[in-house]
């Protein structure tokens, strides 16, 4: 992979561009994948963005957003512009595979691609990227390399409003430990366009049901197992607890969070069934490292402190192994 300021030159000429993210997109690939549209776009480039699957209600409003194709939904719309494009834009992923169906078009694509991400161990197929784990967000990254190219001066306040969301939001509201000084220095870049952040925020964070608050009330009563010994908490959620209260797709966003809240607990995990598959998602705190523990027992990774996984068995079978596994591996 060269190094990405390699790719300007590609780009001294308009140029379609195509750009993608993860499936099931959070607020950092979205956000990182609309800002670098907007200022691609201001450059002279004809961009066309694609999410590999819906974007999510909460993130909706940002600018931009309606342009965005969905490759689930429209995906003849979605292989035509990835057809047509000259340049592969990939944000905030590093392994095809966290595309889902868009996986095989990307590898049989031929045009040069373009990797901007902050996932551990990145596969080898791209031309031309970056790739820092030690970074806050794909965003702080998107803003990185528009200054790379001596355009500060483009960032205006929808790049900064969309910038705003993947930091705010990868960095856990400006809380995890990537949260470094040079991230407050772009925040006060950003904050000079003259963006709101506290209506951010809010559209954000405080987009909840009704249902799904009390959903969140029931799993902490009644879906939390709490393992002082290891210093850590599980919770569970059958289909069954899924349909009690209607929850929506990203209704259990953020859930495996909360148990991080209590103190002295150190790791979290959040195994849930979905469809003919266990989804796992794992935080912690400190030095122990869920990235390492998603890799060797759940098909997984990501990052230090916030990694995920999967497993094919039942979900008993997979919560029995998860406890077998939890006595050998915490943070205690
Ligand atoms: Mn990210």
């Amino acid at each position: 992979m060269l190094p990405i300021q390699e790719v300007f030159p590609e780009l001294n000429v308009s140029r379609k561009i195509f750009i993608t993210t993860h499936h099931k997109p959070d607020g950092d690939a979205i956000g990182s994948m609309l800002a670098l549209s907007h200022y691609l776009a201001a450059k002279g480039h004809f961009v066309s963005a694609v999410s590999p699957s819906e974007v999510p209600d909460f993130l909706r409003w940002m600018p931009g957003c309606s342009q965005l194709i969905n490759f689930e939904s429209t995906p003849d719309t979605a292989i035509k512009v990835l057809k047509e494009a000259e340049i592969i834009f990939c944000l905030d992923f590093n392994d095809p595979g966290r595309t889902k169906h868009m996986e095989t078009l990307l590898l049989e694509a031929k045009q040069p691609k373009v990797l901007i991400d902050h996932h551990l161990f990145p596969k080898d197929v791209w031309d031309y990227g970056v790739s820092m784990p030690e970074k806050s967000s794909t965003c702080e990254m998107v803003f990185d390399f528009i200054r790379l190219a001596g355009d500060d001066g483009y960032i205006n306040s929808d790049i900064a409003t969309c910038l705003y969301v993947g930091v705010m939001t990868d960095t856990g509201s400006f809380k995890f430990p990537a949260t470094t000084p040079s991230v407050h220095t772009m925040v006060a870049r950003l904050l000079e366009t003259g963006i709101d952040h506290t209506a951010i925020h809010e559209h954000v964070y405080d987009a909840w049901s009704e249902s799904r608050m009390r959903f969140l009330g029931y799993v902490l009563i009644e879906k939390m197992e709490v393992f002082r010994k290891f210093d850590a908490a599980l919770i569970v959620l059958s289909r069954k607890d899924m349909n009690l209260f209607n929850v929506q797709n990203g209704d259990t966003e953020g859930l495996v969070n909360y148990p991080l809240s209590i103190k002295g607990i150190r790791f979290s995990t959040l195994i849930t069934e979905r469809g003919d598959e266990i989804k796992m998602s794992f935080r912690s705190k400190g030095d122990f490292d869920v990235s390492k523990f998603a890799r060797l027992y759940f098909e997984g990774g990501g990052h230090f402190n916030a990694s995920g996984g999967r497993s094919k068995s039942g979900l008993d079978d997979t919560v029995a192994q998860f406890k077998r596994i939890l006595e050998d591996n915490h943070p205690k």
